[in-house]
């Protein structure tokens, strides 16, 4: 129990396995529900087996480890994304039965307190008819190495409400915009940084005032499988790891959908041919970032920064083409040596030749961008 600015408040825990067992999952999204609405956070346990966590971590790992820490100015952390494109076992978790229940309830039947559905002179709360349509918005793994949030890797991203991240000022236009959920694909731990969060700070008025930034927070630990939920209006922020192991989250966050482009002009222009384009008019249809990180691709970049260059592909790790630091990243996919960079490029390129004589022309093509990603990212490539 926490008592803050806010009132008296309790990080409540669900577990959805018990629930699902025992037959009451309706009960069970009731009660997560209310703790939402009442607390800010709420932390759904055994939400799925450590099993699939595992299985995200193998298929990111490439990624995260040739990203490295604090790109585009984020501090402590690695981030990786494009998960439902790289990471077939993540889609466990951003279809995951529970949440979308929740997300239909929050964002698209808006059933916090004082939120309401206002569509076309009617009002309401989940009646038939009265829902607004909602999206992902994003998948990032977020990576807390050793050291990471300390003062020698701080976290640039200090307590914040993701809500923030649109230029409308929203506070006083009474939605929820998004859900945030931290996917515990690692243990979360005080010592390794489990996410701090600020109890009730979702019900300050007004909503993006300056009081729940200095309250006291608490530290969110869960298993591995586990997943913290909040709104776009609490306040949270990452935490130190003061251990020598990572801490691993992965956030899925959905977002309301109706402010989206009426033609979508990224697929009836989509990259190979937005490319060729003048930039003015790239950044009319869409290729740009807004504001902030609106709009980012992968790992944090600008559109320009990546599906726009020719040699991008998403599934190559390391081709954001952003050099590491040997010293806190690791090599990363990075040669030693220009004989090593010359061995493993006639590798891909034997590879590539097989990929061509067999017809697979998107593979030869991935081939041919990897050998690129790993040129740019080797001494003397
Ligand atoms: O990693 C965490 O625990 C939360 C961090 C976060 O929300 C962010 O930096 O965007």
């Amino acid at each position: 129990m926490v008592n803050n600015a806010f009132g008296e408040h309790s990080l409540l825990r669900f577990d959805y396995d018990k629930a699902r067992a025992g037959g009451d999952v309706a009960a069970f999204d009731r009660d997560v529900l209310a703790a939402l609405d009442s607390h800010g956070f709420v932390v759904i346990e055994n939400a799925l087996p450590g099993s699939v966590c595992d299985e995200v971590l193998t298929e990111m790992r490439p990624f995260l480890e040739s990203t490295p820490h604090g790109l585009h100015g984020l501090g402590g952390t690695r981030r990786a994304g494009a998960l439902v494109a790289r990471s077939p076992a993540s889609h466990q978790m951003i279809s995951h039965p529970a949440m979308l229940r929740l997300m239909k309830s929050v964002l698209g039947e808006q059933q916090l307190s004082g939120n309401a559905v206002r569509i076309a002179g009617r009002e309401g709360k989940g009646e038939a008819g009265y829902r607004y349509p909602w999206h992902l918005h994003l998948t990032q793994i977020i990576d807390v190495g050793p050291g990471g949030g300390s003062e020698s890797m701080p976290h640039q991203l200090k307590l914040h409400k993701a809500n923030g991240m649109w230029v409308h000022d929203f506070q006083t236009a009474g939605l929820d915009l998004q859900v945030e959920i931290m996917w515990a694909l690692t243990d979360f731990t005080k010592d390794n940084g489990a996410t701090h969060v600020v109890l009730g700070s979702h019900r300050e008025q007004p909503r993006d005032g300056p009081v729940g930034y200095g309250e006291p927070t608490i530290q969110a630990t869960m298993a591995q499988g586990s997943a913290l939920v909040w709104t776009g209006w609490s306040v949270h922020g990452a935490g130190v790891n003061r251990t020598d192991t990572r801490r691993v989250g992965m956030n899925i966050n959905y977002a309301l959908g109706f402010l989206v482009q009426e033609e979508n002009q990224f697929l009836a222009c989509p990259p190979h041919l937005a490319r060729k384009l003048p930039r003015q008019m790239q950044r009319i249809i869409g290729y740009q970032q807004p504001a902030g990180s609106l709009n980012y691709v992968a790992e944090c970049q600008a559109p320009e920064d990546s599906v726009l260059r020719e040699d991008f592909d998403v599934m190559v790790p390391g081709a954001h083409g952003h050099p590491m630091n040997p010293e806190i990243d690791g090599q990363g996919i990075a040669a030693q040596s220009a004989e090593e960079l010359a061995s493993l490029v006639k590798e891909l390129d034997a590879q590539k030749a097989k990929a061509i004589a067999a017809d697979d022309l998107e593979r030869a093509l991935q081939i041919k961008h990897a050998i690129s990603t790993l040129r740019r990212a080797s001494p003397g490539g």
